[in-house]
């Protein structure tokens, strides 16, 4: 028998520290309190978190507001002990400041290796040797995806440069492969395929696991930000698995390493809501509370309740909520149409509404950015929202490719402003059968504004056709604190009337 170690692994936690998702005040097993009381933290074991801390989650939201309360965010990793941190695409968010308090303020080694710090006051590696109580040496490689440049505000990464993820995993790899027994790659990014098929290849880089394990020669390849939960494999040449986000469980991975091979397994740790941690709890109950009074701020009244909450008729028929967000989204820029997107986990509203039904409905930090694009380009992003739909048999279901390898719903846009149809029996490509406006069609050669969030002006999630836009305006505008403005302005706030379009077969 080898050496052995364990290593605990979580991602994507986003700062669901508590057993709770902030929807209800029943408890649920989820958070990182949840798990990290079943880690038995010998000599021989590590705990690695993959990276998504800063926001995400009712909690960070509150905190991001707070901003005296940052320090929790480090405090808690180092109370549960964690030994090394990658950092996720969701730390960027709030610039270099920010992201510095979080990484100098944790115990942890702090990995990036396509991550270079051009201020240079970050405690940030590309990797880390560490020598275990039983004489091995772990190799370990911390990166995050390079879709970090195509999402991120150009003024968070003035200070900062992440280069090509895979061209620098690489390069490392050759730097550590000799100095140690076992290398480790904490990859904050997932798969590019289906796992089971390894077929239909996304293009880009945002995910580049299956290349990793294909042409690379780690030993553990730890992978995240899909949130997807993928239990550990033989892929290629590395031992490789994904955790769900939020902590609603984690991995627990045991390497045993003989004379000539590495033997790799891995269990799963199920987050239990009732388990208790061995530290103390008092700062972060404090917190806790703060945040759930918040939460329960009233903000006022809508003129209809929006309960429908199934994805396919919401996609077919319209949501009420995207009326009322493109509406408003519509009254602050003045643009000429406006889009707002579906969510993976859309969240009923009643008349009465408190800030924790906005945070749920609308849980991003998205601010608004216009662009000025052609009646042509808009129609092509109108086809790549087409796409969301099957129609097999007769029966128009949600396009398989954007629930299986990662739920995606929320790149489904709901436009507003003019109406369209969608001709769902037409092949991809051919189904935007009606563009107009006032029963006028669209003139594809003319310029229009149209606002949305700054996530998607950035043409990601599947909209490269926005790269082409002739002019671009950034409003700095959240889109939570608008639709709280809109709500609490209004004696009873209108749901505008229902965004005109149609699927039809
Ligand atoms: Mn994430």
């Amino acid at each position: 028998m080898g050496k052995t170690i364990k290593i605990y692994y979580t991602s994507d936690i986003h700062s669901y520290f508590f057993p709770t998702n902030y929807l209800s005040s029943e408890k649920s097993n989820m958070g990182l309190f949840s798990v990290c009381s079943q880690f038995k933290k010998g000599e021989n074991t590590l705990i690695i978190d993959g990276g998504d801390m800063l926001q995400g989650s009712p909690f960070a939201s509150f905190v991001n507001k707070n901003t005296e309360h940052t320090k929790v965010f480090s405090d808690a990793m180092n109370d549960v002990g964690y030994d090394v941190v990658s950092l996720g695409n969701h730390d960027f968010n709030f610039g270099y400041d920010r992201l510095m308090e979080y990484v100098n303020g944790l115990n942890a080694d702090v990995l990036s290796c396509n991550v270079v710090d051009k201020r240079g006051e970050l405690n940030l590696s590309p990797y880390v040797i560490k020598t275990m109580e039983n004489g091995l040496k772990i190799g370990i490689v911390g990166a995050v995806t390079d879709y970090v440049n195509v999402w991120e505000d150009k003024d968070h990464l003035t200070e900062i440069t992440v280069n090509d993820t895979f061209l620098s995993i690489e390069k490392t790899f050759h730097e550590i492969k000799n100095k140690c027994d076992v290398t480790v790659l904490v990859y904050h990014g997932g798969f590019e395929s289906n796992l089971e098929r390894l077929d239909e290849v996304d293009s880009g880089s945002e995910n580049v696991g299956v290349k990793i394990c294909r042409e690379l020669n780690y030993d553990l390849v730890l992978t995240g930000h899909q949130h997807n939960e993928i239990k550990g494999r033989k892929l290629y040449n590395s031992y490789t698995l994904q955790v769900p986000a939020n902590c609603t469980n984690c991995a627990e991975i045991n390497i045993e390493k003989a004379e000539n091979n590495i033997i790799i397994s891995s269990k799963t740790i199920m987050a239990n809501a009732n388990s208790k941690v061995n530290f103390d709890m008092n700062k972060y109950d404090e917190i806790q509370k703060n945040v759930e009074k918040w939460l329960d701020t009233p903000v006022g009244e809508l003129s209809e309740s929006m309960l429908e909450t199934d994805v396919l008729t919401l996609m077919k028929n319209g949501w009420r909520f995207a009326d009322f967000c493109n509406n408003a989204i519509l009254e602050a820029t003045k643009a000429d149409f406006a889009c707002c997107s579906l969510m993976n986990v859309p969240y009923p509203l009643n008349k009465t509404v408190s800030i924790r039904d906005i945070v749920c409905c609308y849980p991003f930090v998205n601010t608004i950015s216009t662009i000025k694009i052609t009646g042509k380009i808009l129609k092509e992003a109108l086809e790549q929202v087409a796409t969301y739909f099957s129609f097999d048999s007769n029966v128009i279901s949600v396009n398989k490719k954007y629930t299986e390898t990662k739920l995606e719903l929320y790149n489904y846009d709901f436009y507003y402003g003019f109406d369209y149809t969608f001709d769902v029996s037409k092949t991809i490509g051919n189904r935007v059968v009606n563009l107009s406006k006032n029963g006028k069609e669209l003139d594809l050669s003319k310029e229009y504004v149209v606002a949305m969030s700054n996530y998607r002006s950035t043409g990601t999630g599947g909209y490269d056709m926005f790269k082409e836009c002739i002019e671009k305006v950034q409003y700095p505008i959240e889109i939570q604190e608008l639709l709280i403005a809109k709500i609490s302005k209004n004696a009873i706030a209108r749901i505008p009337e229902k965004g005109n379009f149609l699927v039809i077969t």
